[in-house]
């Protein structure tokens, strides 16, 4: 398939049996799993964000969007895992407190799973301090935060004087991702780097492994 917009139009249109229907083709005739969420479902959810943002949609509208994209991700799943099942290292992620947005840093999380490594995914709303202790518990050296809300962004610098607070920040290796932000707020902020989608926050942590190993 090299055409998504029939994905797209269904998933504006929120008609979840024909989105589940094409993707189950589009599985079928081996289609880039990456290509049917880059091009086929994630342009969706863009459309919609904007009628919600210009109240043409409204909450319902966008939960049901949102069911129908994590449904949509459980069947590409199993065609997203790599082969390689050893682990090459753990990172902790999450949502900031006060976010419940969870569809990108689930990615995040499929995404580095597939990549072989060891995922503690902490869900949404998370207190900087559940991160501080799940990064001591697991002896994990990268922790992911993913926020969509700007309000919530300065939860992001809460965490980053906590790891300074426990005495583990030159352990850890912050990645920051997420709608509103961007690189020049990672830096702001003091963290190690930022990834603006699932696939380069996969990238970023391999090659964040590959040098620590060297
Ligand atoms: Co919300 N919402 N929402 N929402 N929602 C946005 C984010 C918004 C931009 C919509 C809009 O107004 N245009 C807006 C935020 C405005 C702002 O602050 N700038 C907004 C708002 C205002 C709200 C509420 C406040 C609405 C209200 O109640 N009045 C409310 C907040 C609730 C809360 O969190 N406390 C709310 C609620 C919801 C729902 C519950 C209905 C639902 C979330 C369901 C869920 O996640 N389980 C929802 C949705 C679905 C959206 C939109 C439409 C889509 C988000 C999404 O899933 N995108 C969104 C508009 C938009 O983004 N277009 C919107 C698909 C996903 C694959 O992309 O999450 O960006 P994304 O993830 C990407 C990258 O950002 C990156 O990789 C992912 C993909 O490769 N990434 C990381 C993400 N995390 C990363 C972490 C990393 C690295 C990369 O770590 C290193």
């Amino acid at each position: 398939m090299s055409d998504y917009t029939q994905i797209t139009n269904a998933f504006i249109n929120l008609d979840q049996p024909t989105v589940y229907k094409l993707v189950e083709e589009a599985i079928g005739q081996n289609c880039d799993p990456r290509e049917i969420l880059d091009k086929g479902l994630t342009p969706g959810m863009d459309v919609i964000g904007e009628k919600m943002r210009d109240e043409e949609m409204f909450l319902p509208d966008v939960m049901m969007a949102a069911t129908t994209m994590k449904g949509c991700i459980d069947m590409l799943k199993p065609h997203l895992k790599g082969q390689d099942n050893i682990s090459k290292g753990t990172v902790v992620l999450g949502t900031v407190q006060g976010d419940l947005h969870d569809i990108g840093k689930n990615l995040v999380t499929l995404m580095l799973a597939s990549n072989g490594y060891d995922t503690i995914d902490l869900g949404v709303d998370i207190a900087p301090e559940t991160f501080i202790n799940a990064l001591i518990e697991n002896n994990a050296n990268v922790l992911c935060l993913s926020t969509l809300l700007t309000t919530t962004m300065p939860t992001m610098v809460k965490i980053m004087a906590a790891l300074e607070e426990a005495g583990i920040r030159d352990k850890v290796t912050v990645l920051v991702g997420g709608a509103p932000v961007n690189q020049d707020f990672a830096n702001q902020i003091g963290a190690d780097g930022y990834a603006p989608d699932a696939a380069s926050a996969a990238q970023l942590v391999k090659e964040l492994f590959e040098t620590c190993a060297a």
